[in-house]
């Protein structure tokens, strides 16, 4: 099996100081976040940024900051920025950290519902604008998939010809209503991918390690971080996105599955190294 290539989701839009005081909002903050993924094994830092008092933002200066702060750190780190921002962000408002060239971002592919009256809204063809600007600026999308038809939606993208290389997904699992965590579900979402793609798997709260496990044991890779979920254990808060990376290290190690460093993670997913 290839090695565990560990992302850390270290900030994201809607977590906050409230659930987890450890939940970065300033570029210090974030960068030291990043610092202590990376020390516990992770290559990725999937990144939203915030304005100081934690208002999520797309700001271009704010993602600039992130970048130097985390590259300043840790120069070897893959920084994927969301394109997803938060629920109410208009698409060009998503769009901006693309300017800054990445080697990877997301590109999520359907719309979700996130309970209440908050939709998160991408519709065909705002998957098919954002691949394109991906592709011109020669960005690897990492697919978000948070249910089985939006699988069906990255084909059609593929079949365009809007993505280079194999495709790599990330398989968001457990979100209110979206797909559920379960074994056999799992298993359905990993079978309805194209034969030679790459995978990530999410699990949200209280699924993280579960599906960490059965990533592990299917040759998948691993996404964790306070973004999906901010305890360690039931009832024990996690102190950092690090101490959330170890765990998963410790899972591998356990399973016996060799974990990736940055630039092994940038050959297992194809990526143009900036
Ligand atoms: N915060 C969500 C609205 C992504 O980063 O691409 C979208 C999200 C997905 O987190
Ligand atoms: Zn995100």
């Amino acid at each position: 099996m290839e090695k565990l290539v560990i992302t850390a989701a270290i900030s994201g839009a809607e977590v906050t100081k409230e659930n987890n005081p450890a939940v970065p909002y300033t570029i210090a903050e974030i960068a030291r976040e990043a610092r202590l993924a990376y020390n516990a094994g992770a290559s990725i830092i999937h990144l939203h940024v915030r304005e100081d008092d934690g208002t999520p933002t797309q700001s271009l200066d704010r993602f600039e900051a992130a970048f130097a702060a985390i590259r300043e750190e840790c120069p070897e780190l893959i920084i994927q920025p969301s394109t997803g921002g938060a629920v109410w962000m208009s698409n060009a408002e998503r769009l901006t950290p693309v300017q800054l060239k990445p080697e990877m971002a997301t590109l999520d592919c359907g719309t979700l519902n996130f309970g209440g009256e908050e939709i998160f809204t991408n519709t065909e063809n705002t998957v098919i604008e954002f691949a394109r600007a991906m592709r011109e600026m020669g960005i690897k999308p990492e697919l978000e998939v948070f249910d089985r038809g939006m699988v069906q939606l990255a084909k059609r993208v593929l079949e365009m010809g809007l993505l280079e290389g194999n495709p790599h997904y990330n398989l968001v699992l457990g979100t209110a209503f979206g797909m559920p965590a379960g074994l056999e579900d799992i298993l359905y979402l990993v079978k309805s991918l194209p034969a030679g793609s790459t995978f990530t798997g999410t699990g949200i709260g209280r699924n993280q390690f579960n599906v960490a496990c059965a990533m592990i044991m299917l040759g998948g890779h691993v996404r964790v971080g306070f973004e999906d979920n901010v305890y360690l254990k039931k009832g024990v808060l996690a102190g950092s996105n690090g101490e959330l990376v170890d765990k998963v290290v410790r899972l591998a190690q356990e399973l016996g599955r060799e974990i990736a460093r940055p630039d092994e993670a940038r050959k297992i997913l194809g990526l143009k190294p900036r």
